[in-house]
């Protein structure tokens, strides 16, 4: 057997060719805020994307088929089945946030899709909607409508994968919500097996793919804090710091506490604690 290949990089992980089947995804303990990868790591961030991630494509592998094949007993590598990846991001939405909010203060719609007058930010959605995404040439997330994603994907191909996002949404969103963590949004990568099945790809609902929001002090009006991001946002942008890389080194204290924070989003999601994972990832399969 031969080394893994390094076939791409994110702002936060490593992609890795085993062999022509089999891929390997290393989650680092990087973090990014306002797009900026600051210089200090958060110790486990990886691990708790990582447990998160297997956990959702374990509960929901029923619902629609995904990419997972092994987890690693570092807690942060997975080797996943490889796939022909579509060239659509799928978003699903149940609020309104971001981008989303952003586009419907402009013009009422969102990707094509048409929503009552008179929505606040970060509203709940009468209905979840899919709001297609393509990388643009920075790593920069373009939206487009879903005509334009049946253009790139094939009718029948975006019809699948738009029903698969949704379904992982509800179930994930109405499993977090009974957790006291509302998902406002998450996005999917989804790619076609060899057997031509739309299969779940990439990460399935880990703070870095979603908004995930306290429930307890929910209220739509204004923008709502992240469970996992705000404290070393807030931190960040009060020394001063004008969101242009590099950003700054965290100190101890802010560390410590953001670290609390993810391993808080993994337990109150898993109900596993997070010292069974460490010692024994599989635990969240
Ligand atoms: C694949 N990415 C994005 C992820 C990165 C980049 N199962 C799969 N089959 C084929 N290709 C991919 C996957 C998955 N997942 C995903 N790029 C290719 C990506 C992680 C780190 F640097």
């Amino acid at each position: 057997m031969s080394d893994p290949v390094l076939l791409g990089s994110g702002k936060v992980r490593e992609i890795y060719a085993l062999d022509d089947d089999r891929l390997l995804l290393v989650a680092s303990d990087r973090i990014s805020t306002f797009d900026v990868v600051l210089p200090t790591p958060i110790p486990d961030k990886g691990r708790v994307l990582t447990g998160l991630s297997a956990f959702w494509f374990a509960r929901t592998r029923e619902i629609v088929p995904n990419h997972l094949l092994d987890l690693g007993d570092d807690g942060r590598s997975t080797v996943c089945r490889r796939l022909e990846m579509l060239p659509v991001e799928m978003v699903v939405r149940g609020y309104l946030s971001g981008s989303g909010w952003v586009d419907y203060q402009a013009g009422g719609k969102i990707c094509g899709h048409e929503l009552p007058a008179g929505l606040r930010e970060s509203e709940r959605l009468p209905e979840p909607i899919v709001t297609p995404a393509t990388k643009a040439a920075e790593g920069h997330d373009l939206n487009i409508d879903e005509d334009e994603a049946v253009r790139l994907c094939g009718r029948e191909r975006y019809a699948e994968a738009r029903e698969a996002a949704l379904a992982v949404y509800r179930f994930a969103a109405q499993h977090a919500e009974q957790r006291g963590i509302i998902l406002a949004d998450t996005k999917f990568e989804l790619g076609v097996d060899a057997d031509g099945c739309v299969t779940l790809a990439d990460e399935a609902v880990t703070p870095d793919s979603s908004r995930f929001w306290p429930a307890d002090g929910y209220a739509p009006g204004r923008p709502q804090p992240s469970f996992d991001k705000q404290f070393v946002r807030d931190w960040c942008l009060q020394t001063g710091w004008d969101r242009t890389y590099p950003g700054p080194e965290l100190p101890d204290d802010v560390v410590a506490g953001t670290r609390a924070r993810y391993v808080e989003a993994f337990e109150r999601l898993t109900e596993i604690e997070f010292d069974r994972y460490l010692a024994d990832p599989k635990v969240v399969l």
